[in-house]
């Protein structure tokens, strides 16, 4: 037997263990693993029964392995997720929604099973597609729709009843003090690889770092927010594309709303993936940047300030910059965070958001004038 098939074997091993734990029925027959999101590991699994008719019925499942490296106290973003999902299904009964499996341990229910360092959780499959990029401007509209529909669901929670599961997630101050202090240390001897991109994103510190400046001088509310709002964290029907539900609520936490929009804008509508080598094509794309504009201004234009209407566009810098800043400091620090795929992952990720960050200043002017073209059509 290979190597491969004994990690296969393991991994099958461990998949019918979660699913026991969650008393999933049926019978456990296959497995895929799902590549997206660079923090934690999914699994859609397969089930068979008998569907009370004598026919077999397959169901699938999605089993998650939390990256507790990432989410320190998984058992509060479990927390939040709760609250989260049922706050929402309250008041969309007939809406499609996140359900996360319990597990009976001791008596007690709970939507996690730990698993020595490993943290496991069921949900159900929503049959859907994702777009990791996405050319067709009706559905990055229909994306901004459904990020801003989720942020103004969640207008009326109380937000002291949420846990800071990562800490100054958004703080990109913090990111970039420790960011600075990994420079100094160099663990892993990288520093003097990557000086261009250290002066790049030092030089714009200021800049990048007003975002969060504002927040802490009372300039900018804080909402409940996603804070990961990659259009592949949209589910679409596959015929209609229409959005189905917004899903990865692992960082709904209290945020700006800036946040959710400037992480969606550097994803969606940058011209290339987020770790493309194309660096003469990487940059903001104004039509897909409007399409999302005007799709999560239809859901948000009335309830926003006006200061947070001005920063939208300074947002998506602050943002680009904030995650070159944890790419890089991710390669520096010998690649722990995010999961990486090929050799140097992170610093082309952070070569990425680099580019991706110096087109957003040329093209500031034109982000600002679609912003608040879009939210004056939707005040009136
Ligand atoms: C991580 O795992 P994923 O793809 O959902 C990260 C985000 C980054 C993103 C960059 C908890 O999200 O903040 O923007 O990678 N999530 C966490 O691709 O750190
Ligand atoms: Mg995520």
């Amino acid at each position: 037997m290979t190597n491969t098939n004994q990690i296969n074997q393991d991994l099958v091993r461990k998949l019918q263990q979660i699913g026991q734990a969650f008393r999933l029925p049926g019978l456990f027959f296959s497995y895929e693993e799902i590549c997206m999101g660079n923090v934690n590991e999914t699994y859609k699994i397969n089930y068979i029964m008998d569907d009370g008719t004598g026919l077999a019925h397959i169901k699938p499942y999605l089993a998650q392995k939390i990256n507790t490296f990432a989410f320190r106290e998984p058992i509060k973003v479990m927390g939040n997720i709760d609250a989260v999902t049922e706050f929402v299904r309250a008041k969309r009964p007939n809406g499609i929604n996140l359900h996360f499996h319990h597990t009976e341990v001791t008596g007690e229910r709970k939507t996690y099973l730990q698993d020595g360092d490993n943290m496991w959780r069921i949900i159900n499959y929503v049959p859907s597609v994702t777009f990791n990029s996405c050319n067709d401007l009706n559905i990055v509209h229909n994306a901004g729709e459904a990020f801003g529909d989720f942020q103004m669901a969640l207008a009326d929670f109380d937000p002291s009843k949420l846990y800071y599961t990562i800490p100054d997630f958004h703080n990109t101050r913090k990111r970039y003090a420790q960011f600075e202090a990994d420079i100094s240390v160099d663990p892993c001897g990288r520093v003097a690889s990557v000086r261009p991109e250290i002066d790049y994103l030092l030089s714009v510190k200021e800049q990048a770092c007003r975002l969060t400046d504002l927040l802490l001088q009372g300039e900018l509310p804080l909402r409940v927010t996603h804070n990961d709002t990659k259009i592949n964290n949209v589910l679409f029907d596959a015929e209609t594309h229409q959005a189905l539900v917004v899903v990865d609520l692992d960082t709904v936490m209290p945020g700006l709303v800036g946040h959710d929009f400037g992480d969606a804008i550097r994803f969606a509508a940058n011209f290339t993936e987020e770790d493309s080598q194309d660096l003469e094509r990487t940059g903001v794309d104004l039509n897909t940047y409007w399409a999302f504009a005007d799709g999560f201004l239809s859901q948000t234009a009335k309830t926003l300030t006006q200061n947070e209407i001005d920063t939208l566009g300074l947002s998506c810098f602050a943002l680009a910059c904030e995650l070159a800043t944890r790419f890089l400091d991710d390669y520096i620090n010998g690649d722990k965070y995010f999961k990486t795929r090929i050799p140097r992952h992170n610093l082309i990720r952070a070569k990425c958001q680099i580019a991706l960050a110096k087109d957003m200043v040329v093209k500031m002017d034109a982000m600002n004038s679609i912003v608040q073209g879009c939210a004056s059509k939707y005040r009136k």
